[in-house]
């Protein structure tokens, strides 16, 4: 009986949940920022991408009725047995069990809703899978703790993207711990392939608009795929827990159109190559090249709460000034 009960419960959870999606999606939707979260918002991000706009198809139109649904059948059926068997409207309780076709609607009904749900499943996770001919590649490399993004096609090669500092971003105007130092740049409505890896320990690479996310383990290359149909500044994260530092590693990508991306291609190019990203220092130099006016800030200065060096494994780390 017990297990009964946990499912009644996280099925009033899918109740109010789904309520108080609802009613935030509809209330939210109007103002919703493109490519980072939104305060107060409780929906997905808006997507961007084939990809996204199916998984958010899958989500909302697909696996919300069906829990919508079913938590509101089994709330009926729950108050009406409270209501209609408990001991003073029923004091004399039927003797019967077992009911064979109750038994096998019960049964399959559940697979059957299995199923329908398995078939959009795999549609999309197929999706997932199936990337169209890539324009490009890119090669996202997590490091304790920042991104290091190189463009073989380009044969750019590999710059740091740190964590833009507080002071830095609010003078700019962009998102603190979203804003990078040096973003990945990449042309709209061209599929591009990323390739994941970690040079450390394991990390991951995600942004919500575009649907991606992908885990960046040391010794192994993984690969997601990508294709933005609007130009702008797509925001994501680190989502793997990788050190002290995990909440500070931001991704940032900027979508722009081709002409943007070929002068953006011929200033990384023109820019001298970056040393070997031991320090800080590496920061600045990788990221002069770039045109964004995140980038074109001065290095981001050393902070204690990002070394921006992958620092030896027994160094104690600095206490994390609390930022929020
Ligand atoms: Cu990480």
């Amino acid at each position: 009986m017990k297990s009964r009960f946990q499912g009644i419960r996280v099925r009033a959870t899918g109740i109010a949940t789904g309520a108080l999606a609802a009613f935030w999606g509809a209330s939210a939707l109007a103002e919703d920022l493109i490519g980072q979260p939104t305060d107060k918002a409780i929906d997905m991000q808006p997507g961007v991408t084939p990809l996204k706009h199916d998984a958010i198809f899958f989500h909302n139109a697909i696996l919300l009725p069906i829990i919508t649904i079913i938590t509101l059948f089994v709330l009926g059926l729950l108050l009406w047995c409270i209501f209609r068997f408990n001991k003073r409207a029923n004091p004399t309780p039927a003797r019967w069990s077992h009911n064979t076709p109750l038994e096998i609607a019960w049964t399959l009904v559940p697979v059957l809703i299995l199923v329908v749900i398995a078939v959009f499943s795999f549609k999309l996770l197929f999706e997932y899978h199936d990337m169209p001919k890539p324009y490009m590649t890119v090669k996202a490399t997590g490091y304790q703790w920042y991104w290091g993004y190189e463009y073989p096609d380009q044969k750019i090669p590999e710059f740091i993207s740190n964590i833009l500092p507080e002071d830095k971003a609010n003078a700019a105007g962009v998102p603190y711990r979203l804003a990078a130092t040096a973003p990945l740049v990449v042309p709209v409505n061209k599929t591009v392939q990323v390739l994941v890896t970690g040079a450390d320990v394991i990390h991951a690479w995600a942004v919500p608009a575009f649907g991606v996310i992908m885990d960046a383990v040391p010794g192994r290359v993984n690969s997601t795929w990508f294709k933005v149909d609007r130009i702008g500044t797509y925001y994501g994260s680190c989502r793997e827990l990788c050190g002290q530092d995990h909440a500070f590693m931001p991704i940032e990508v900027k979508v722009v159109s081709q002409p943007d991306f070929d002068a953006w291609v011929a200033s990384k190019k023109a820019a001298k190559p970056a040393p070997t990203p031991t320090t800080n220092a590496a920061t600045a130099n990788a990221a002069g090249g770039s045109n964004t006016p995140a980038a074109a800030a001065p290095a981001a200065q050393p902070r204690p709460q990002n070394p921006a060096a992958p620092a030896p494994s027994n160094t104690p780390a600095p206490p994390a000034p609390t930022t929020n």
